[in-house]
C-alpha cells in the first residue's frame, strides 16, 4: 500500500489544511508503515508559482511547511518527505501526461475558475495546467491512496482519467499507471470559515479573524472563536444541520477534534446554556489539539541546514522511484531511444 499527498508552501497554513489534510498524513505515514507500505509527502513549490508570489517568502514558506509537517508528527525516517522542484521526474511526467489530458477536463475545474477570477495581473497557464502535474506528483509514485480535503475530489477525479487514458492508449500489457483512490475524511473534510460559513477556510480567500492557523497563539484562537457566526435562533440550537452553517461548522471541527462524529459533539453539549458553550468546547479541544504541534514547529524552524538536509534525502528516495516509472512512460510512449 502506498500513499501520496502534496501541500503548497503558501501563507500560513489552518486548521482546514490541518484536519482536511495534514493530520490523515501522520495516520497515513503509521498505517503504512504497519503494512509494510511506503507514505510519501511532497511539498509542492511548482504549483505555488502558478499565482502571483514572492520568490524569497516562497522558500521561507517552504521551511515553514517541512518543519510543521514534522511538528505535526511526519517522521522522515518513517516516510518520504521532499520538495516538488528537487525530482524533475515529476515535471517531465506532467508534459508526457497532458498528451492523454483533455483541455475540455481542465475548463471544467472549480479551483481553475475560482482562482483565476481573483488574478489581478496575470492569469497563467500554469494554473490551468495545476491539475496536470498534480496528476503526474501523484502517478510517478504508482500510489494507491491519496489523502486530501473535499476541495480536491474534482482534481484527484481528473488524475483517475489521466491515467486510465494512458494505461488505455499505452499499456499493452496491464497497466503501467496505477488509478489512485482518494481519502477524504469523513468529518473535517471542509471547515469552513469562522465568518464566512459559506466559504471554504483558505490560505488565500479567507478572512484573517475567520481563519484559525497552526501557528495562533491560545488567546488568539478563543478570541476568533468567541467571535465565530452562529446564528440568531432563540432559544439557541446545538445542531449538526446544513440549515445551520455556523455552528454546524463548530460542531464538524470538534468532532474532528475528538475524533468523534458531529452528532456525537451536539450530544455531548445537551446541557449546554448557549452557543457561548459550544465556542469554549471548540476552543479547548482546538488549542489542546494545537499547542504541541506549535511548540515543536517552533524547536524545529530555526535549524534550515536540518531542514534542508530532511528534503534533499527524500528527495533522493523519491527520484529512485519516480525515474522507474518515467523509464516505462518513456518507453510505452516510444519518447527517447530504447533502454
Ligand atoms: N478548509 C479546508 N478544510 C479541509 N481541508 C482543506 N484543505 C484546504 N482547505 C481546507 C486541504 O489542505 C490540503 C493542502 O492544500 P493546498 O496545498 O491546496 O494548500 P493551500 O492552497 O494553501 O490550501 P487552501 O487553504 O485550499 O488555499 P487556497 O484556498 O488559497 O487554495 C489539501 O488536501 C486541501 O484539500
Amino acid at each position: 500500500m502506498r500513499i501520496f499527498s502534496g501541500i503548497q508552501p503558501t501563507g500560513r497554513k489552518h486548521l482546514g489544511n490541518y484536519l482536511g489534510a495534514i493530520r490523515q498524513y501522520v495516520d497515513g505515514q503509521q498505517r503504512a508503515g504497519e503494512q509494510g507500505g511506503l507514505a510519501i509527502f511532497c511539498i509542492v513549490d511548482l504549483h505555488a508559482i502558478t499565482v502571483a508570489y514572492d520568490p524569497a517568502e516562497l522558500r521561507e514558506r517552504t521551511y515553514d511547511t517541512a518543519a510543521l509537517l514534522i511538528a505535526a508528527g511526519l517522521d522522515p525516517e518513517r516516510c518520504v518527505l521532499f520538495r516538488q522542484s528537487d525530482v524533475p521526474e515529476q515535471t517531465e511526467l506532467c508534459w508526457l501526461l497532458s498528451s492523454v489530458t483533455a483541455h475540455g477536463d481542465l475548463n471544467r475545474m472549480h479551483q481553475f475558475k475560482e482562482k483565476s477570477e481573483v488574478q489581478r495581473e496575470l492569469i497563467s497557464a500554469g494554473l490551468f495546467f495545476y491539475p496536470v502535474l498534480q496528476a503526474a506528483d501523484v502517478l510517478a509514485y504508482r500510489c494507491d491512496e491519496v489523502p486530501v480535503g473535499e476541495d480536491q475530489r474534482q482534481h484527484i477525479e481528473t488524475m483517475r482519467d489521466i491515467a486510465e487514458r494512458f494505461n488505455a492508449r499505452f499499456a499493452d500489457r496491464g497497466e503501467i499507471l496505477v488509478t489512485p483512490e482518494h481519502r477524504i475524511p469523513e468529518v473535517g473534510a471542509r471547515i469552513m470559515d469562522l465568518q464566512d460559513p459559506d466559504s471554504k477556510m483558505s490560505t488565500t480567500a479567507a478572512s484573517e479573524e475567520g481563519t484559525i492557523y497552526l501557528l495562533d497563539e491560545p488567546e488568539t484562537i478563543k478570541r476568533k472563536l468567541n467571535r465565530a457566526v452562529t446564528d440568531s435562533d432563540d432559544p439557541p440550537v446545538i445542531a449538526f444541520d446544513p440549515d445551520k452553517r455556523g455552528v454546524s461548522n463548530l460542531l464538524d471541527i470538534l468532532a474532528a477534534c475528538k475524533a468523534i462524529s458531529p452528532d456525537e459533539a451536539a450530544a455531548e453539549l445537551a446541557a449546554a446554556r448557549g452557543y457561548g458553550d459550544l465556542k469554549a468546547a471548540v476552543s479547548d479541544a482546538v488549542i489542546e489539539m494545537l499547542t504541541p504541534v506549535r511548540e515543536r514547529y517552533e524547536q524545529l524552524r530555526g535549524d534550515e541546514t536540518a531542514l534542508e538536509q530532511i528534503l534533499l534525502r527524500g528527495a533522493e528516495q523519491a527520484r529512485e522511484i519516480a525515474a522507474v516509472t518515467l523509464t516505462e512512460v518513456r518507453g510505452a510512449m516510444g519518447v527517447g531511444p530504447v533502454v
